[in-house]
């Protein structure tokens, strides 16, 4: 039964882009022991399901080479694109064309690593993301992009406070 006088506006669909960087194409097909046995399409479908649940658009994109990454980041400027989750992977420890890119868009970003960083090599313990970020999720393996998912929808709740 519709209630007159009760609101019927639906709470804003915020829209998410999510960016996977180099050789995360081969996530469960390689180096399992590193990085797991999920893929990324299995990511990809657990993501979009919570992203019905959490009310969000999600969209996803791969590549392999970082002119791809700048020219997908520089897109969101033609895009209403909310926030940006990011698995720079190797690019994470090397790029500043990655870091300008997402400065010059101007979206919240959440950098996100299936391993935990701090605990590798000493080279993975710097990102040229992380002090441009909102917040880092590292260590919980695939689960985090859910979790950046969630944060994602805390964060802009919270910004239109
Ligand atoms: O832990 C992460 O998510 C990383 O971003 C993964 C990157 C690594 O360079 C970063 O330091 C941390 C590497 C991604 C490579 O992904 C593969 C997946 C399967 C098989 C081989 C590589």
């Amino acid at each position: 039964m519709v209630q007159l006088g009760m609101s019927t506006r639906q709470p804003p669909v915020w829209q998410i882009l999510v960016i996977n960087g180099p050789n995360l194409n081969l996530l469960g097909t390689r180096e399992t022991s590193v990085y797991g046995a999920v893929t990324l399409a299995d990511i990809e479908l657990s993501c979009q399901q919570q992203a019905q649940q959490l009310g969000l658009e999600v969209a996803f994109f791969q590549s392999n080479h970082e002119g791809a990454l700048v020219d997908r980041i520089q897109q969101v400027q033609q895009q209403s694109v909310d926030l940006i989750v990011i698995n720079p992977a190797a690019y994470t420890h090397t790029s500043v064309a990655l870091r300008d890119a997402l400065l010059a868009v101007a979206r919240p970003v959440i950098e996100v690593h299936l391993s935990n960083v701090y605990r590798r090599e000493p080279f993975r313990h710097h990102s040229f993301i992380r002090d441009i970020a909102v917040g880092q999720i590292t260590g919980f393996g695939p689960d985090v992009y859910r979790l950046a998912l969630h944060a994602a929808v805390h964060y802009l709740q919270n910004s239109l406070n």
